[in-house]
């Protein structure tokens, strides 16, 4: 008795142990597979061919994204985004165990960004002091928002000088940062604040606040479309904003490139159908399809970004405003408005 219940202890134990080491080679397999494809990214549509030591193993492969789940293994618009998708891979294996593996699902577009060339066709002054978070032109007359704490101010001025019209300083403890238009009312975001302010465009006078909308986490950039404001919040996500209550989300669009992630979107521009946006530290301006989140085009700015950030790395380009199918871009402290001609 005592040797056969020995006998079958080892017995399970050997089974228990190779089907131990075939897991892990499972695993191993598995995550060799996720880092390949991290890099290399897929396209809406492409399925998630998973290697034969997954496939030959398991009874049942699903995808959880949080509290939702799929077995159907392909990049389904359904449940996949642009951008980074932090997933967990479910395995039951024929044994009846049931195993998980987290790992990143990069989705990128299908047709690459078009490089767009252009031309600058004149350059106006910029106060270098103005350390620039939001940016807009009506008119001749320029609207930015400053940030840093201390030094936050919302300012207008015909372009062609750097003397203020109008300036209304913000609280000491008040990072301001994107602004926009809609109608005759100015939106402002605040950094780490968690709120926004609502002025008249004539006069800078604070009509209201508002408090920023639970999905976000910071305030970024901020542009207006006609018909909602659209925020983000240094990820590759646009928020649609309801402009009659600024703290509620209509819809989230989030923006793929072909080969980049575009996670820090910061000062944004709606012009004639597309949203133009920055990057944090990256030289280039983004036309993005408001409809797909898509990157059609892309305008690089290295040449002009360098000769601003030589002396400081945080003097990024982060400004664009249109005069009339003119972009005008400036960076933070920058000396100078560019107006640059799409070729
Ligand atoms: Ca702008």
């Amino acid at each position: 008795m005592y040797v056969k219940k020995s006998l079958i202890t080892g017995f399970a134990a050997v089974l228990l142990l190779s089907s131990c080491k075939n897991d892990r080679k499972m695993l191993d397999a598995l995550a060799d597979y996720n880092h390949l494809m991290e890099e290399k990214g897929y396209r809406f549509g492409d399925k998630i061919s998973l290697p034969k030591e997954v496939t030959d193993r398991a009874e049942r492969i699903s995808v959880s994204f949080g509290d939702r789940e799929t077995s159907v293994l392909t990049v389904d618009p359904e449940f996949f985004e642009f951008g980074n998708n932090e997933v967990t891979f479910n395995i039951r294996t024929k044994d009846g165990e049931t195993l998980n593996q987290d790992a990143t699902i990069n989705v990128f577009t299908k047709m690459p960004e078009q490089n767009i060339a252009y031309e600058i066709v004149a350059e106006y002054p910029h106060d270098p002091e103005n350390f620039v978070e939001g940016f807009f032109i009506e008119g001749n007359t320029v609207y930015e928002s400053t940030g840093l704490k201390g030094k936050s101010r919302l300012i207008k001025y015909p372009l062609g000088s750097t003397v203020p019209s109008l300036s209304e300083k913000q609280a000491p403890e008040i990072f301001s940062e994107g602004c926009a238009v809609a109608g005759n009312k100015i939106y402002q975001l605040t950094y780490q604040s968690k709120k926004g302010f609502i002025y008249d465009k004539e006069t800078f006078e604070k009509i209201s606040e508002f408090p920023l909308p639970d999905e976000f986490w910071e305030g970024w950039g901020l542009t207006y479309d006609g018909k909602n404001l659209i925020a983000d919040t240094g990820s590759n996500d646009l928020y649609y904003l309801d402009a009659d209550n600024p703290s509620k989300v209509v819809k989230k669009v989030p923006v793929g490139g072909n080969k980049d992630i575009y996670n820090q979107i910061n000062e944004l521009e709606y012009h004639n159908g597309f949203i133009y946006a920055n990057v944090w530290h990256q030289p280039y301006i983004l036309k993005i399809n408001p409809a797909t989140g898509e990157v059609t085009g892309r305008f690089d700015f290295t040449k002009i970004t360098e000769e601003h950030t030589k002396n400081n790395s945080e003097h990024v380009l982060n400004g664009i405003a249109f005069k009339g199918d003119h972009m005008l871009v400036t960076g933070k402290n920058w000396p100078k408005i560019y107006e640059v001609a799409v070729r």
